[in-house]
Order: structure tokens, then C-alpha cells, then sequence
């Protein structure tokens, strides 16, 4: 090969060609030391090394390098070695395509290795997909080996190695194995079809527009390398609410064409599948699973899709579930479903995935022993052994559905010969869907080790029960956002999960540190000061929105996202917390209860069953009580409720000041949007705080001993303000406004104002304007004081409702407005089609700093 066309191929292989304008801005932006990310490279930036490291890894590593082997997932590996070291230390390798003769770096399975290289004496067997990171020493020359056991091993070794360089840890003497947890590490994607995603906060889908697949499938590919960079081997394209249309001859080569994509990265893709499709799209008048022209149709159409794909990874299958069909409309049970289908996949090496999150959404409220929690292990433990090797029972980490917290699912235990995966949310539902900041990694990890006769980890990793396969399944709703998730924060939860899903046995520190190094470079200060962040944040979120085990106090019939403390009463939904005059929480116990409490092994179920082991934190999930019931910690429930919403709406105010003090360490574009993010998040914070707050106080009838539930100082009412075209309205659920009511400007009355006199001490003041900002229009806002403008702003958010309710809450803080006695605090509002300029309230705060 030549210098020119080893040029060229070195391109081809990193994706980037540096023309000569390109490369000076990349110079000078490397000079100044903080890139503009737009977050697209995730935690795989790459940034240069300098001082003492710099040198130390220019030492270490050779210059040269060369592959065994030429498969495109080898290719991918050292592509990605050229562009890390090259981003990192500055050096671009050299590719040999012959034995090398100078020290180098080698990459190839450890069969090829043993095979094309025996001097190296390297020798043994290595577990699927695992690598091997070595340094030999051979007739003088000295080789970096990346072995793997096959060219997905490779791969991840390839990126284990840039990884060391990126944290700063030591690459000669190597000698180190690593082998995955567990064979299933997929990502699950909920894209539609026509481009949209359920619940997905990072824009369209990266796969679909317009009922089809997208030409450009470039962000794709860019998908793949995120996902092999952290071992993450398979990956499902749309959503489990299954378009039947999928399933159709036209799709599979459009799907062969999103696999085509993923193949270089080791990415595996799968479909979610429609039970009743042999009805609606192949043309039969049954699915009944044990019709054998059902059977038959599975079988043809699976082998069609074969032709075409022929390594698919298997399909998803979502039935008798939330309005999808399913195999209770012939009378048969999910064993019959899944093995019908199995079947299908079995000569082709597919895999059955079906969802553990089966459950009547139309259960008698009034009845205290119908329980949700139950479902489950119901409907799936009785079948125990009547799966299919290759079915996958793919059961979400907690009972109900992604809650703030919830216990481990029992049916983790409830299974011993059955294969199983645990589904995991990295998408942020109910956690603030991508607009708070919740690091999902310590949640996650105290399910992975609780002890249900053996850590959650190792039941549904298949270890305990010896199966043959099991797992880890992150949803992810990655879209085409630049930085795939909607905010910068989150990715770190993308991040943890396939960490985990390669070892849970890694520490939630250990992520955070390891994320932020890699995303936000190796300061220190930064570095300490995001990770505390992202350690706290999902005991924050917690603490203002669902504590106790209550769950997440949201609106739960609708857009899962504000407070809405009733929401999940008196309705079929079974998101109970059974909240009154006398008591709160869901009776599970097996004495009194619903009985779910008795689903555990016994260890488990003692210590839940009990008022005196239940943990404080997962109290009013497994057991009804009085208000007045004392805590482990010596708290009352109903002051811990209180007093949690004050500390939790606090610490989330308080990640304001801890952003800013890393201004100029963080790249301006990410530290100016992450900063709107964190300001937007302790805006919403005390909304859920006084809400939830004020319901129960008005439930309970039990003062906060500390004074604060229901008096708020500086707070004036919009509503008690003297108005100019506002009028008051009521604000439905009440909690969600202060009051239960607000002001509302009807559009066509434009301009409103609200105005007061301010009447207390002479001094520097911060104002907080509380108003809504619906996504029905753009209302502007102007604040005066005694007619000079001070602040103007647009209500442009995208929040994820109409209404004026809690979810369109938000505030505008003002700080520095010196006031006198008598001055005229007036808010102007300007409404823009349905979104009325609505205000809550203002809030003035002395401000003598
Ligand atoms: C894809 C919850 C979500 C739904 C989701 C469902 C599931 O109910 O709100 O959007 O549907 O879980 O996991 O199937």
C-alpha cells in the first residue's frame, strides 16, 4: 500500500477527511482548549491529552498498527483506534497490512492470533465477545495485542484500550480480560414508523420518517459506534406498540438497510412484532398460537425476513398488554404466544423477547385486594419451564412501570427455568423526561443487588439458574437531536446502562467519574463537581416528587410528567397510592394486603412484610399507614413528606450555583444549555414541592411543625394583584397552582398587566415571576418597575402540555432590582393563540449580597 492510498483508506475508516480549512478550525479550537460539543460524540471525545500524559502515552503506544482478519466490525476497530489516538495524542498510526517488524499495536481474534502469530504464545479460550488486552514481547519487538474472542471482541477491546488512555490509566504490561456479564446487552428504541417516538425527548426518529426508512441513515451508524463502545451487542427499531405494517414483504429491505448500518459495530437488529399480524397482514382469520396455519405464517415470514437480514437478532413482542392483542383472546397463554413464534426464530438463531409487562388496565379500584404490582409474576411464574430456550422473558426492573422507586420485580425470582432479561429506562419518563437532571445508575444498581436468593444481577443474567441466555435491555429513544437525548446530562444514563449491562458489578461512582472524565475532560473541579451532581440527583427528584414509595405523584393518565397528586386514583390504571384523610399507602402485605408482599422469597417478603424491617424508603409501596406513623428515622410519614419537598426542591435550586462554578471549565455551549436546563429544573422543583405539600396538609390536616407548608413569604398572589385584562381562573388539579388559581390573559385582550405596590423595606431584591408557559403559542412577558422595563422574555418552551397546570409551571428570576416603598411591580403579558400569558404568582426575595 502506498502513502496515498494508506491515506485514503485511514479516511474511509475514521469517517473524516480533514480538508485543509477544517483542519486549522480544528487547531485552533484544540488550542483553545473548550470545543463547542454539540454532544453527537457523546462520551467518545477524544480530547487531546497534553503535559506530562501527553508524553507519556506518545511513549507508550507504536506507531504502527495491523489487523488479522478484514471483516468490517476489524475495520471499525481500527478506524476507531486511528481516530482516538489521533484525536487524543495527536499521532496518526500507520496501518501495515504485513506482520509487522517495528513495535505495534494488533488487533485480531485470538483464533487468528494463535493461528497467523504463535510466537506471541498467546493461547487459551475466551468467553463470547470477550477481549484481551497484552503486551508481548517477541523476538525484540513489542506488540500492544488487542485479542478478541471473535471481531465483536475486538472491537470492544479496541475501545476498552482508548478508554484507558481517555482516564488516564496506565497501557503497558498489559494483561487484562475482560469478559461480558451476560450475552443480551440490547438497547430497545420505541420509534413509530412515522418518525415520532413514544416517549422519546431527543427529537424524531434516528430510523423512520414518513412510514418508512429514512435515506440518510448516517446518525445510525453513529448510534452503532456509541452502543459497541460500551458493549452493547443488539438493538430493537421501533416501538412495542407494534406497527403491524412491519412485518409486510416491503419492509425487509428497508430493515436490511438499518442492519446493514449497525453490522460494522457488532449491533445485532431486531423488530418489535404485532401478535395478531398472521390476521392483519398475513391474511388468515385466527392467531390463535396453536392454529398450525398460524404457526406456518410465523415460520414463512420469519424466514422471509431472514433472507434479507439473515443476521437478525429476533423480535420484541408486546401482546395482552396495554390494548395489544394477544394470546388471552383464544384463551392460551404467553408460553403458547412466545413459543410460536420462537419456533419461527429457532432455525435462524433468533431470539423471542416477550414483555413481562402484561396487566389489566381496567382494575375495580374500589376493590383494596386488586393490586397491579401483582400482574407480573401472575400471569408469568406459573409458566415457569413451559418457555422456549430461545424466549426471552424481558421483564421491567420494578412491578409497576419506571416509578422514581419501586421494589425489584418479584417475578425476577419467580422464574428459575425460564430465560430473562431485565428491561431498564434510560428515556426519562417519569424521572423529568430530559428536563431534570436524574443520574439512573444508583437506582439501577440497587436492583441489580438486591437479594431475592441471589442478587437481581445474577437471576436475570441467567448465571444463578445455569440458563443459556439472559440479560440487560436499556430503552433508550436515542433521536436526531445533536446530542441524542435531549440534554447533555442524559447521556450519562445511556452510558451507565451499558456499563452496567457489560459488569454490574461496576460502582455508581465509578460511572459518574468515568462519564464525566470522558465527556467533560479530566478538570478536576469539573469532574468532582458534576459526578456529586449527578450522584444526588435521583434522591432530589425523589425527594420533591414521590417519596416513601409513593411513586411519582404525576399525571399518569396523561402526559406522565407534572404533579397531579390524584391522578392515579379512582381509575383502572392501578398506580394506587391510596392516599386519604386517614393514611396513605398500597396494603401489599400478605396478612391484611394484597397479598404481592408473599410473591418474594422468604427472605425478602419478611423483611417487606414487616412495619419494623420495611425499609422507610418503600414504606407506602407495601404497607397502608397512618400519617402519624413514625419512621426508622424518627419522622412522622407526614413531616418526612414535608420536610423531603423542602430538601429535595433546595438541593435541586442549589445545582444552579454548583453549574456555574464550572464557567469557563465547560465548553460555553454546553455550559450555557445545561445551565437553562438545571435553572428550568429548580423552577420546577418547588411547583412539585408546594403541590404535593399542600395536598397532603389539606388531606391529612396535620400542620408542618416547621411552619412552611401553606405560608410563603414574599409570595403574592397574581391573582390578589390589580389586573388589567387578566382574569382569574381556576387551575385544575388545584395543587398545581399556588392558590389553586391564576391569571389568565384571553387572547384578543392583549396587552394584560398585573401589577403591585410594593411596600416593604428599601433594598436589593430578587424577583421570581411564577407564570405557564403552554405549548399552544409564544406569550411574551415584560416586568416594570415603576415603568421601567427590567426584564422581557417569551414563553417558547416545548413542555408537554396544553393547560395551565402544573407541567406548564415555570419561572423567570430577576435578580438585582433595587425596590422602594411604593414602587409598582407590573407584569405585562402578551398572549399568542391558546397560550394565555397565565401567572401564578411573584415572589420577592431580599437580596442584600
Ligand atoms: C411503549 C408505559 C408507557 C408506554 C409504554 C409501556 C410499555 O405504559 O407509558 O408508553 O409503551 O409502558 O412499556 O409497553
Amino acid at each position: 500500500m502506498n502513502a496515498d492510498e494508506r491515506g485514503s483508506k485511514i479516511e474511509r475508516l475514521i469517517g473524516v477527511h480533514l480538508c485543509s480549512s477544517a483542519a486549522k478550525y480544528a487547531v485552533l479550537l484544540v488550542t483553545l482548549g473548550l470545543h463547542a460539543e454539540t454532544g453527537a460524540n457523546a462520551w467518545l471525545l477524544y480530547q487531546p491529552l497534553d503535559g506530562s500524559a501527553l508524553q507519556h502515552y506518545r511513549q507508550a503506544l507504536p506507531a504502527a498498527m495491523t489487523a488479522l482478519g478484514n471483516s468490517a466490525v476489524i475495520a471499525s476497530a481500527q478506524g476507531e483506534l486511528i481516530r482516538g489516538v489521533r484525536g487524543m495524542l495527536g499521532r496518526t498510526l500507520r496501518m501495515e497490512a504485513h506482520w509487522p517488524a517495528e513495535d505495534s499495536l494488533v488487533l485480531g481474534t485470538l483464533a487468528d492470533l494463535e493461528r497467523d502469530a504463535p510466537q506471541l504464545g498467546l493461547a487459551g479460550r475466551l468467553p463470547t465477545d470477550a477481549f484481551w488486552l497484552k503486551s508481548v514481547s517477541a523476538g525484540g519487538v513489542k506488540y500492544t495485542i488487542v485479542a478478541g474472542s471473535n471481531d465483536r471482541g475486538v472491537l470492544y477491546g479496541a475501545f476498552a484500550l482508548l478508554r484507558k488512555i481517555a482516564l488516564g490509566e496506565p497501557i503497558t504490561n498489559l494483561d487484562e480480560k475482560q469478559a461480558p456479564y451476560a450475552p443480551i446487552r440490547w438497547i430497545n428504541q420505541w420509534d413509530n414508523l412515522d418518525g415520532s417516538i413514544e416517549r422519546g425527548y431527543g427529537g424524531r426518529s434516528i430510523f423512520w420518517e414518513n412510514g418508512h426508512v429514512r435515506d440518510d441513515l448516517s446518525r445510525v451508524a453513529e448510534y452503532g459506534r456509541l452502543l459497541a463502545s460500551l458493549g452493547i451487542n443488539g438493538c430493537s427499531i421501533n416501538n412495542v406498540n407494534a406497527d403491524v405494517r412491519l412485518l409486510t414483504p416491503e419492509y425487509a429491505p428497508q430493515i436490511a438497510r438499518i442492519a446493514d448500518a449497525l453490522r460494522p459495530w457488532g449491533v445485532r437488529v431486531a423488530i418489535s412484532v404485532d401478535f395478531g399480524s398472521p390476521k392483519t397482514v398475513g391474511g388468515l382469520d385466527t392467531f390463535d398460537p396453536l392454529d398450525r396455519r398460524v404457526a406456518a405464517w410465523w415460520a414463512a415470514r420469519t424466514s422471509d425476513l431472514y433472507r434479507a437480514v439473515p443476521d437478525l437478532g429476533g423480535f420484541v413482542l408486546k401482546a395482552d398488554s396495554e390494548g395489544r392483542v394477544g394470546p388471552s383472546t383464544y384463551g392460551r397463554t404467553p408460553a403458547d404466544a412466545a413459543n410460536v413464534v420462537a419456533r419461527a426464530l429457532k432455525p435462524h438463531g433468533g431470539l423471542l423477547f416477550y414483555r413481562g409487562f402484561v396487566y389489566d388496565h381496567h382494575a375495580d379500584w374500589r376493590n383494596l385486594k386488586n393490586d397491579r404490582a401483582r400482574a407480573a409474576y401472575d400471569n408469568f411464574h406459573p409458566l415457569d419451564g413451559r418457555f422456549d430456550d430461545n424466549v426471552v422473558v424481558q421483564i421491567k426492573n420494578g412491578p409497576i412501570d419506571f416509578q422514581v422507586r419501586e421494589p425489584a420485580s418479584p417475578l425476577f425470582a419467580g422464574l428459575t427455568q425460564t430465560n430473562q432479561a431485565i428491561e431498564l429506562q434510560i428515556t426519562q419518563e417519569y424521572l423529568g423526561q430530559a428536563r431534570a437532571m436524574v443520574f439512573l445508575v444508583p437506582m439501577w444498581k440497587e436492583t441489580l443487588d438486591f437479594d431475592m436468593g441471589g442478587p437481581v444481577r445474577e437471576l436475570v443474567s441467567g448465571r444463578a439458574n445455569h440458563r443459556p441466555t439472559g440479560g440487560f435491555i436499556g430503552v433508550a429513544n436515542v433521536g436526531l437531536d445533536d446530542n441524542w437525548l435531549g440534554n447533555y446530562l442524559s447521556q450519562a444514563n445511556l452510558y451507565g446502562f451499558g456499563r452496567l449491562a457489560w459488569n454490574p458489578d461496576l460502582g455508581a461512582r465509578q460511572i459518574a467519574g468515568e462519564w464525566t472524565r470522558l465527556t467533560f475532560g479530566s478538570d478536576p473541579k469539573v469532574v468532582d463537581t458534576i459526578s456529586a451532581m449527578q450522584l444526588q440527583s435521583w434522591r432530589v427528584y425523589e425527594d420533591y416528587t414521590g417519596v416513601l414509595g409513593l411513586q411519582g405523584l404525576t399525571d399518569i393518565t396523561g402526559n406522565h410528567y407534572g404533579v397531579n397528586v390524584e391522578a392515579s386514583e379512582r381509575n383502572g390504571w392501578g398506580q394506587w397510592h391510596r392516599a386519604d384523610e386517614h393514611g396513605v399507602g398500597m396494603d401489599r402485605t400478605v396478612a391484611t394486603g394484597t397479598g404481592f408482599i408473599g410473591q418474594y422469597p422468604p427472605a425478602a417478603a419478611k423483611l417487606y412484610e414487616s412495619l419494623e424491617t420495611c425499609p422507610d424508603d418503600l414504606l407506602l409501596f407495601m404497607h397502608h399507614v397512618p400519617y402519624t406513623h413514625v419512621l426508622h428515622d424518627g419522622k412522622t410519614v407526614i413531616q418526612y413528606i414535608y420536610d423531603s419537598h423542602y430538601e429535595g426542591a433546595k438541593a435541586a435550586e442549589n445545582y444552579v450555583g454548583q453549574w456555574k462554578s464550572l464557567r469557563g471549565r465547560v465548553d460555553e455551549q454546553r455550559y450555557a444549555a445545561v445551565l437553562a436546563q438545571l435553572e428550568y429544573q429548580a423552577g420546577q422543583a418547588p411547583v412539585w414541592r408546594d403541590a404535593v405539600n399542600n395536598w397532603f396538609f389539606r388531606e391529612s390536616g396535620i400542620a408542618d411543625e416547621k411552619g412552611r407548608v401553606g405560608y410563603h413569604p414574599g409570595r403574592v398572589e397574581a391573582e390578589s394583584m390589580h389586573l388589567e385584562g387578566y382574569t382569574v381562573v381556576s387551575v385544575m388539579p388545584w395543587e398545581s397552582a399556588s392558590g389553586g388559581e391564576a391569571v389568565s390573559c384571553a387572547s384578543g385582550a392583549a396587552p394584560c398587566a398585573a401589577s403591585y405596590r410594593f411596600e416593604g423595606a428599601p433594598g436589593w431584591y430578587t424577583l421570581r415571576v411564577q407564570y405557564f408557559d403552554t405549548n399552544t403559542g409564544v406569550a411574551r412577558f415584560r416586568l416594570r418597575i415603576q415603568g421601567q422595563l427590567v426584564d422581557e422574555w417569551a414563553a417558547a418552551d416545548h413542555v408537554p402540555t396544553q393547560k395551565i397546570d402544573g407541567s406548564s409551571s415555570t419561572r423567570r428570576t430577576v435578580a438585582g432590582i433595587a425596590l422602594r416603598p411604593g414602587d409598582e411591580i407590573r407584569i405585562e403579558g402578551i398572549p399568542d393563540g391558546g397560550d394565555t400569558a397565565a401567572i401564578d404568582y411573584i415572589e420577592i426575595e431580599s437580596n442584600t449580597n
